[in-house]
């Protein structure tokens, strides 16, 4: 297959209702970065641009959760209500969806572990559609974020944390703070819609 000619990517991390406020693992104000992540997404889908949505799709029996061994409650069980994206994130029909967390011998924090539909990997879609720059948000900055990020950054994508778009578990207050040095550290730049809605977007 020819790949398409396109740039730039946006990968929304994760904004599922057990991620979310009353949520089975709730992020702290998760929910604050649907509205920022809706402008970004719009702005994308009208270049044309790909929109890449993952989700945390585990297993009822996973080494993930606390009473297997891991350390997280019980969350993102697949195709239940606590799996399903926010109801207020606005999702375009051309969306790619991405499921990870489905190995119970795997956390799955990471982009690079999820698979769309056709269980085809994230590398290789990034690189059917010609994508060389990624701009990520979403939920947790700490974790899901972070993971995904330096994976990218790993693999030689020029990678854009939007910092207006993510929220952090934070099982320690700093948490979030280093996760974002960190990424910094590695390569990723920090911006805001503010700062993107300066650049172009267009291929
Ligand atoms: C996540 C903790 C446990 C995330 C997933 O999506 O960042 N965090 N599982």
């Amino acid at each position: 297959m020819a790949a398409l000619k396109l740039k730039k990517a946006l990968l929304v991390v994760d904004v599922q209702n057990d991620f979310c406020p009353k949520g089975a693992l709730a992020v702290a104000k998760g929910d604050e970065v649907i509205p920022v992540l809706n402008k970004y997404i719009k702005e994308f889908s009208k270049n044309k641009l790909p929109v890449f949505v993952s989700r945390d799709w585990h297993p009822k029996i996973t080494g993930h959760f606390k009473k297997f061994g891991g350390r997280w409650p019980q969350h993102c069980v697949r195709e239940t209500k606590g799996a399903a994206f926010h109801p207020k994130l606005k999702l375009p029909n051309e969306a790619i969806i991405l499921s990870k967390g489905m190995d119970p011998a795997r956390d799955g924090y990471s982009a690079f572990q999820a698979q769309d539909a056709n269980c085809t990997d994230f590398l290789n879609l990034l690189k059917i559609f010609g994508v060389s720059e990624i701009y990520i948000g979403g939920l947790a900055t700490d974790y899901c974020v972070k993971f995904s990020a330096l994976d990218l950054l790993r693999h030689g994508f020029k990678v854009y944390l939007l910092t207006d778009a993510v929220k952090g578990v934070n099982i320690s207050s700093r948490d979030s703070e280093d996760a974002i040095k960190e990424m910094a550290a590695c390569g990723a730049k920090l911006i805001t819609f503010v700062d993107f809605a300066k650049r172009s977007v267009k291929p």
